[in-house]
């Protein structure tokens, strides 16, 4: 190879890398709003596709729930609570994927709730939430209004990362033990290491990475919250 060559491939190398590290996270937040009842179900879809370039995507939806009761025809508000709920998949996204699915059960006082919910990404890249099989029992008849933002923070960084293989696996926990058991200082990228955004390295962090990689997490990095100052892409907003 032609010294010259060499310079050009290693040129176009270092452009790349540059590239790649200079491409800023995305952010989305898409707003919906659905009323549930015995028997009723939802098929919400995001109103956009996400960019199939990042590594990872990961999405909190932020719900706000409101149980009401048919009281002599008048819906009275019993109670409120909100919650946020936390998934991550890996990119690019070709292939259609479940991203956390389940049942629901709440038993309050006097009533209980019961749906299956689906949350997933077509290979269209537009996520989805299926709730289907909902049963709202009780004294009365009851709906529950929900409202809620579905955020994706699609992004080249893998957080947990600590072997640096492009994924959240089983090293990266035992990475984890190891560091904290050496008592080592913390590393000047905490952030990417924070998996529940508390502002510290404990042994919490490698518990998230590791409910994750059994899977009894849907989601390792936990707590994030989106920028209130990003703007949306394609006409959406963040509040
Ligand atoms: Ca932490």
């Amino acid at each position: 190879m032609g010294k010259g060559l060499l310079i050009l491939l290693l040129g176009m190398a270092f452009t790349g890398l540059s590239m790649a590290s200079d491409v800023p996270d995305v952010y989305y937040a898409w707003p919906f709003e659905f009323t549930l009842q015995t028997g009723s179900e939802v098929h919400w879809i995001c109103p956009t596709p996400m960019d199939g370039q990042y590594t990872r995507y990961y999405q909190r939806i932020d719900y706000v729930y409101i149980l009401e009761a048919d009281m002599d025809g008048a819906w009275v508000p019993l109670g409120e609570f909100a919650a946020p709920m936390f998934t991550e998949t890996w990119g690019p996204i070709d292939e259609a994927r479940t991203l956390a699915s389940g049942w629901t059960t709440y038993e309050g006082q006097g009533f209980s709730i019961n749906l299956y919910s689906h949350r997933w990404v077509g290979e269209d890249r537009l996520v989805r939430l299926d709730i289907t099989d909902v049963t709202i029992s009780g004294a009365y008849t009851y709906r529950l209004r929900v409202t809620g933002i579905w955020h994706v923070k699609a992004t080249l960084t893998v957080f947990g990362d600590l072997v640096l293989n492009s994924k959240l696996d089983v090293q990266d926990v035992g990475a984890y033990l190891h560091f904290l058991c050496e008592n080592q200082s913390e590393p000047e990228s905490l952030a990417l290491y924070d998996l529940n955004c508390d502002l510290r390295l404990d042994l919490l962090d490698p518990l998230w990475a590791h409910c994750f990689v059994d899977k009894s997490a849907h989601s390792a990095y936990t707590g994030w919250s989106p920028p209130p100052a990003e703007p949306a892409r394609a006409g959406t907003s963040v509040p």
